[in-house]
């Protein structure tokens, strides 16, 4: 049930839709080398951002675990995250024969070795696993990690900024109890990690929207690489050119999600929102507002299907907490202002102080033309055409998970006020799995109490399959 909205604008979501927002105080203070890009501190600007405007008063603010070397091994092997949690800059020589295997830390390198590397990773990488554990088990349908999203990392190699694939290990997750799942990556670098994962596989269908061509990083992403094997067709990648605009993105990228969602039929979504597709990025070559970023992350919760929402890459700071902050608000269903609430990074957000400036662009032209945007939107279009109807799973039995653990209350389990402070356990209840709880004649629950039990995932996917 809805409640009507109340006077700060937006609409109080039903339970099961109210965000779990992921934040770890520590995974900002990261630092990969003063000349790097990549700036680990952009999380805590956004988490700033996101106070100023009290979002976190209409989600629940989750502090999440670390993920151990168990955890990341679900995808990566034992012998990369053996040596990514050993190596540091004082015992750099005893490994150069894994540094050249991994390719991890040519000194101005795009994925160099700096302090604190491995908990790094074990932080941003324990938002997403938890994330996924917490939509198996029913505590929201709706979840945030803006410190994960790092598409670029393989199986047994670091890639582009990227260490450990947060975004592989929380979808093998959700594959213990979804169908179908589908990934969906707006970063302006093409999607290449997660692809190849789930390259030859049916139960997960990747999509990427990025800039292809000239040497653009990682080189992967034409149109034609579309899946092999049972993944055939499960595959899509749309590749731009330099300078596109919100008009011309969207053009292209609402046909294409729709089409995807009517054909595919995920029962869950895993969004990539990599902020470097703005306009002004240090490294990105699109165009686009944060309004326009904003449309796509609307657009894929307009869906109502159960969604994971990542970060990912953003290098120009201001305007990447800019677009999370203000995307946060939209899945969390309120409306902000445009003037930026004092804030501990105030001065940031000079001279005008506005949430959604106008980003003029230092970018060339759309390079876009209307008639390349209509070819790649049929193409895609035809290929999901030959998809079959929402392919089905063979029932098998689940894997165990922690949900057995998180049972009884954990007093490590954390839930933090607004400063970030632990305010302890018993915020958020454990909705019954169906395997517990499937009654085919329940009546569907009355989801008007904060947090009660919601329709479960069991219950929801039963009906789904019912309708097909
Ligand atoms: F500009 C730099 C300064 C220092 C270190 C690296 C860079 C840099 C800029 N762009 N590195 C790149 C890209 N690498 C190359 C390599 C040169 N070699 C021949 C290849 O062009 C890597 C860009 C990585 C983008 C990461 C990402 O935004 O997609 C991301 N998403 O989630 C997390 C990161
Ligand atoms: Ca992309």
């Amino acid at each position: 049930m809805t409640v009507p909205s109340d006077d700060s604008g937006g609409t109080e979501l039903p339970g099961n839709r109210v965000p779990i927002y992921y934040f770890d105080p520590v995974v900002g203070a990261f630092h990969y080398g003063p000349r790097h890009p990549m700036k680990p501190h952009r999380i805590h600007i956004t988490h700033s951002l996101v106070l100023s405007y009290r979002l976190q008063n209409h989600m629940h603010l989750y502090k999440p675990k670390l993920a151990t070397k168990y955890d990341m091994c679900t995808f990566h092997t034992e012998e990369y995250i053996d040596f990514l949690s050993k190596v540091t800059n004082d015992n750099c020589s005893q490994f150069s024969q894994e540094l050249k295997q991994f390719s991890v830390g040519s000194p101005n390198g795009d994925s160099p070795v700096f302090g604190g590397m491995y908990e790094f990773c074990q932080r941003f990488c324990g938002g997403s696993l938890t994330a996924a554990q917490h939509m198996n088990q029913g505590l929201s349908d709706v979840t945030i990690n803006w410190a994960g999203g790092l598409h670029h990392a393989k199986k047994s190699e670091a890639s582009g900024f990227c260490y450990v694939n947060d975004i592989c290990v929380a979808i093998l997750e959700l594959l213990k109890y979804h169908p179908r799942v589908m990934y969906l990556d707006i970063d302006v670098h093409h999607g290449d990690g997660v692809q190849e994962a789930f390259y030859l596989t049916d139960r997960v269908m990747t999509v990427s929207f990025h800039k292809y061509g000239r040497d653009f990083f990682p080189g992967t992403g034409d149109m034609y690489e579309i899946g092999e094997q049972q993944g055939k067709y499960y595959s899509v990648n749309v590749p731009l050119r330099d300078g596109i605009n919100d008009e011309t993105y969207h053009d292209v990228y609402k046909p294409i999600m729709d089409g995807i969602i009517k054909y595919y039929r995920p029962t869950a979504l895993v969004m990539q929102c990599g902020a470097d597709s703005l306009g002004m990025d240090r490294l990105g070559v699109f165009n686009l507002s944060i309004g326009g970023h904003g449309e796509a992350v609307n657009h894929m919760k307009s869906y109502g299907i159960p969604i994971m929402y990542l970060g990912g890459g953003g290098y120009t700071l201001r305007n990447v907490a800019r677009c999370w902050a203000y995307e946060t608000s939209i899945i969390a269903g309120r409306r902000v202002g445009n003037d930026i609430p004092y804030n501990d990074y105030h001065e940031f957000f000079m001279p005008d102080y506005k949430l959604q400036p106008t980003i003029t662009s230092n970018k060339p032209d759309n390079l876009n033309k209307k008639e390349y945007i209509e070819y790649i939107k049929e193409s895609t279009l035809q290929n999901l055409k030959r998809l079959p109807f929402a392919p089905s799973v063979q029932m098998h039995d689940v894997p165990p998970d922690l949900y057995y653990y998180d049972d009884f209350e954990d007093p490590d389990d954390t839930h933090m006020d607004e400063s970030g402070v632990n305010i302890g356990p018993g915020q958020m209840q454990r909705r019954p799995h169906y395997h517990e709880h499937y009654d085919e004649n329940a009546p569907d629950v009355d989801n008007s109490d904060e947090m009660r039990r919601h329709k479960t995932m069991g219950e929801c996917y039963n009906d789904h399959l019912k309708s097909l």
